[in-house]
């Protein structure tokens, strides 16, 4: 046997040597290492072979097995290499092209705008915050001054998660208020962005899961000058110009007074399809922290005297103001996954 297994071993590596092109050598792995190969050949005959000489067989067969690999592999490579340098030495091969273009993926378009408000806001000394999307009825609703079975509960149509509905899909990023009233010490300025879920029919400018983003300044003091300023400048770095805003009076359960805060038109002076025709456009609800809010966020804290502070918040839908930058008609492109759409904002 260790002379039937040296004699295959020279024969196969004489003929890997020989071999000059990729297809001698998958006829070398066939005739030896295939199912009705040499190698296989041997292993079937170890059963007939006397005890003492069955170990020496496997061993000796599963060397084989791996030298002819080896060999196969390395000469494999030569071949491909040879193959390579005579198409250089030919003339086919410039080594001066520029290589394929990788395909590069890109941001989101809301992420883009995300990154864009951050940066604004961070620059004003504003903290990213965070929050949880499936969140308690208690910091989506009560503790923003909206009681269970209060009427303004209507203005925002829910995805309840369990029967008793204590949990829910946060249907605005104001919860997050409350849970940084409870931990962080004024003064303070956050903004918050995040995903939001609404049971709503989708149309060009409705969605059921959209970006909304938060702000909330706490501390002694503040007051509604504050918030105009805070918006207008941020409006105005975004755009890139300056814009005046303005005031309307506006329903949110959680602020008092609040307001609906609109932006002079960034795309025209007399009136455009994005303003229709107004010159202004809906931008955000705003308003004063309502004192029941700051009471249901500070209130059990000993270090703070929630009574003494007054804050400004406000917030809006990053889907709508990417639809503004970029000029998109149909809110449903977002977050439809159609690459083609989102090739358009390569970023
Ligand atoms: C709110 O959600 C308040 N939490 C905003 C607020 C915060 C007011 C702090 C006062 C103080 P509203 O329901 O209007 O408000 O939604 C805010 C923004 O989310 C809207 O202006 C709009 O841009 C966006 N939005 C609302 N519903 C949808 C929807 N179905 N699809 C896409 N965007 C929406």
């Amino acid at each position: 046997m260790r002379e039937r297994l040296e004699s295959l071993r020279i024969d196969a590596l004489r003929r890997v040597g020989e071999a000059t092109g990729v297809e001698d050598l998958r006829a070398v792995e066939k005739d030896f290492l295939g199912k009705e190969g040499a190698v296989a050949e041997i292993l079937g005959l170890i059963p007939t072979l006397a005890p003492m000489e069955r170990r020496e067989a496997g061993q000796g067969a599963n060397q084989l097995k791996t030298t002819l690999l080896e060999a196969i592999a390395a000469a494999k490579a030569a071949l491909e290499e040879a193959e390579v340098a005579a198409q250089r030495d030919a003339g086919g091969f410039d080594p001066t092209l520029q290589a394929a273009a990788a395909k590069r993926g890109g941001l989101h378009p809301i992420t883009q705008v995300r990154r864009d408000v951050e940066s604004i806001f961070t620059s004003m000394g504003y903290e990213i915050l965070d929050g949880p999307e499936v969140e308690l009825d208690y910091y989506n609703f009560q503790a923003l001054n909206i009681p269970v079975d209060h009427p303004s509960r209507e203005m925002q149509d829910t995805f309840y998660c369990d029967e008793d509905h204590t949990l829910v899909m946060r249907t605005q990023t104001s919860p997050v208020q409350i849970r940084a009233m409870e931990r962080m010490t004024p003064p303070f300025r956050v903004i918050v962005p995040g995903r939001v879920f609404r049971n709503e029919e989708q149309d060009a400018t409705h969605e059921h899961t959209f970006h909304q983003i938060e702000g909330l300044v706490v501390g002694e003091g503040i007051q509604v000058g504050h918030l105009t300023w805070t918006l207008k400048r941020f409006l105005n770095e975004l755009f890139g110009r300056e814009l005046e805003v303005r005031l309307r009076p506006g329903y949110f359960p959680f602020v008092e007074p609040g307001f609906e805060l609109d932006v002079r038109c960034p795309f025209c002076e007399t009136g455009c399809r994005v303003c229709s025709g107004s010159t202004w456009v809906e931008f955000c609800g705003c308003g004063l922290v309502h004192p029941n809010v700051l009471a249901a966020g500070f209130g059990e804290r000993e270090d703070v005297d929630h009574e003494k502070l007054t804050g400004f918040a406000f917030g809006f839908g990053l889907d709508r103001l990417v639809m503004l930058r970029f000029g998109i008609d149909d809110i449903r492109n977002l977050m439809g996954g159609d690459l083609r759409f989102l090739e358009q904002f390569p970023c």
